[in-house]
């Protein structure tokens, strides 16, 4: 089994719906070690580059219009497959399809307002946390 860190932003809807504690509450009770944690803003030429992998999509200025709305929470939690444990516990990308008890299947409506962010993969998780972290980390 293997040690990892991911990392987590809940998105600007989640700070502004008061969602902030919930979320990392949720990560926490699970048994993952939340090992950084600040509040911040993803600026613009950041969301590019964030949500690169869908810069050809149609949703894709409303995206970016999403996540640089308002102030966000970014985390790191660490432990045993934290990034596909994180996955679980976010839910499917679109709450049409999130499950109940998960954390999008609880709060969310729509996919472009989903509350929360969790990397998808070990290459990813390395680069997020570089992106919002870097040398702290
Ligand atoms: P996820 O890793 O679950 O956040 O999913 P993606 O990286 O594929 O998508 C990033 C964000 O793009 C999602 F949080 C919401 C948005 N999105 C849409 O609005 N519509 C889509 O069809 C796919 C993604």
């Amino acid at each position: 089994m293997a040690v990892e860190r991911t990392l987590i932003i809940v998105k600007p809807e989640g700070v502004s719906r008061g969602l902030v504690g919930e979320v990392i509450s949720r990560f926490e009770r699970k048994g993952l070690r939340l090992v950084a944690l600040r509040m911040g803003r993803v600026s613009e030429e950041v969301a590019r580059v964030h949500y690169g992998h869908h810069a050809d999509k149609p949703f894709f200025p409303a995206l970016v219009e999403a996540i640089t709305a308002g102030p966000v929470v970014f985390a790191v939690f660490e432990g045993e497959n934290a990034i596909r444990i994180g996955r679980i516990l976010i839910g499917a990308t679109n709450p049409l399809e999130a499950l109940p008890g998960t954390i999008r299947g609880d709060f969310a409506l729509d996919s472009l307002h989903n509350i929360v962010h969790a990397s998808d993969a070990p290459e990813t998780a390395a680069a997020e946390i570089q992106r919002f972290f870097g040398e702290e980390l």
